[in-house]
């Protein structure tokens, strides 16, 4: 029977009981494999991209190119994290609601591969299916009916340097500030309409995705393929097969020529260079819904929690961490927020570390999956550091809290961020 995704946690927990009984099905690793990475994520020490010590500037930001990415990276654009690249806020002033692509956030597990779109294919296989694997071209998807939504991808690390340098707590994976995050129209064919004409079942439960980029091996374990499962009733709600991102056709380093964009739920849902799906008529487990992404912690239970889902709710200041800005000069401070939950519909800006706060205009109409761009202006009246803060509140009532309970692998990362400036 299909879970009830009104209430998305009703999956979290029923995958979770399944998980820690052994009863959910392993997709390709021994279970062996997964309770040894997972001794060690208990330690703090797994993680597919583990950093040293975290803080902000870890990056190299001397890089113009990565080796694994296609597109040029220059660094007034991104800071490059091993061998992801992070978009700097401040390229953001002045553009428009959607991340162009050439400032778009790439996070990569091993390299983006090269591929064509009349090599491609997608192959829908599993017990979930009424019969044998089906196959769909590139042209074959695009002559379904196409889809399109401006919808944003944001890894679940993103934000968490700020477990260290704001509440000083140790973490690993990448050290993202606030720039894993963009925002694009995603134009596709809509997964429904793929599982249904691949003869979906009533009793297939989970759907995987799989990238076509190279296996991923870590703590000398290969984890196989990047690939997580989604529920089918998500599977069937909004996901897309997307082959187009900003009007243009879907670039190598965001998954071309086809990728998931899954609305609202944590980046590494949206699978890039999907290759296959995989429906099952039981419960699937891969690292990446038992091991990583969960969350481990003195306040979860022993095998973490449940698998995330949504995105959690911030705001980011389209301005370098640590600029400096001359003093008794008005200047007109902008950002961005945005939530996994509902639309963003207030922001409140400090200048002063928090003591006093004011109302930010936004300057689109909130939107469900999207984000608010919003400016206050400011007068620095005394030289010197200065934190500036930005604190959201969607549409659910929630407004970001002061600080974020932590978690051994930093995911989520929801709270007022303080941005470092220095008047001059
Ligand atoms: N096949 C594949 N899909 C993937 C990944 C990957 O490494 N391989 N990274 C995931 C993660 S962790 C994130 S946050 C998003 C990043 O998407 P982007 O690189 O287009 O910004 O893609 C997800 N999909
Ligand atoms: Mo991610």
């Amino acid at each position: 029977m299909p879970l009830d995704l009104s209430d998305e946690s009703r999956y979290d927990r029923a995958r979770l009981r399944q998980w820690a009984h052994g009863r959910a099905r392993s997709a390709g690793v021994a279970r062996r494999d997964l309770l040894r990475l997972f001794a060690a994520g208990a330690a703090g020490a797994a993680g597919v991209t583990v950093a040293g010590p975290l803080g902000v500037g870890a990056g190299t930001a001397e890089a113009a190119t990565l080796p694994g990415v296609v597109k040029p990276l220059p660094p007034e654009l991104f800071t490059v994290r091993g061998t992801n690249a992070e978009t700097n806020f401040a390229a953001l002033r002045g553009t428009g609601p959607l991340t162009p692509v050439d400032r778009f956030f790439v996070r990569n597990h091993t390299v983006t591969p090269r591929l064509t779109a009349a090599q491609w294919k997608l192959t829908v296989w599993g017990d979930g299916l009424r019969g044998e694997p089906v196959d769909f071209s590139y042209e074959r998807l695009r002559e379904l009916p196409a889809v399109e939504r401006t919808l944003f991808i944001e890894c679940a690390g993103n934000g968490r340097s700020f477990y260290t340098t704001q509440q000083a707590q140790q973490v690993t994976g990448t050290a993202w500030t606030l720039g894993a995050i963009g925002v694009a129209r995603w134009r596709g064919a809509r997964l429904s309409d793929v599982l249904r004409r691949a003869g979906l079942r009533r009793d297939a439960v989970d759907v995987l995705p799989r990238g076509l980029d190279d296996e991923v091996v870590t703590n000398g374990v290969n984890l196989g393929r990047v690939r997580r499962p989604l529920p089918v009733s998500k599977a069937l709600d909004n996901v897309i097969l997307a082959y187009e991102m900003n009007g243009e056709p879907l670039p190598p380093d965001h998954g071309g020529p086809v990728r998931v964009v899954v609305p609202d739920w944590v980046g590494i849902s949206s699978i890039k260079w999907v290759g296959d799906i995989e429906v099952s008529a039981s419960a699937l487990y891969t690292p990446w819904n038992t091991d990583l992404y969960r969350l481990f912690g003195p306040d979860q239970p022993p095998e973490g929690s449940a698998p995330l889902t949504r995105q959690t709710l911030k705001s980011a200041f389209e301005l370098e961490l640590g600029a400096r800005v001359p003093v008794h000069r008005t200047r007109l401070l902008t950002g961005r927020s945005w939530s996994g939950a509902a639309p963003v519909h207030r922001v409140d800006v400090s200048t002063d570390g928090g003591r006093r706060w004011q109302r930010a205009r936004l300057h689109d109409t909130p939107r469900r999956g999207g984000w608010v761009r919003w400016s206050v202006p400011w007068t620095p009246r005394a030289t010197g550091a200065a934190a500036l803060l930005a604190r959201a509140t969607d549409a659910t009532g929630r407004t970001q809290p002061e600080t974020t309970p932590h978690n051994t692998q930093g995911y989520l990362f929801d709270a007022v961020v303080r941005h470092p400036v220095t008047v001059v």
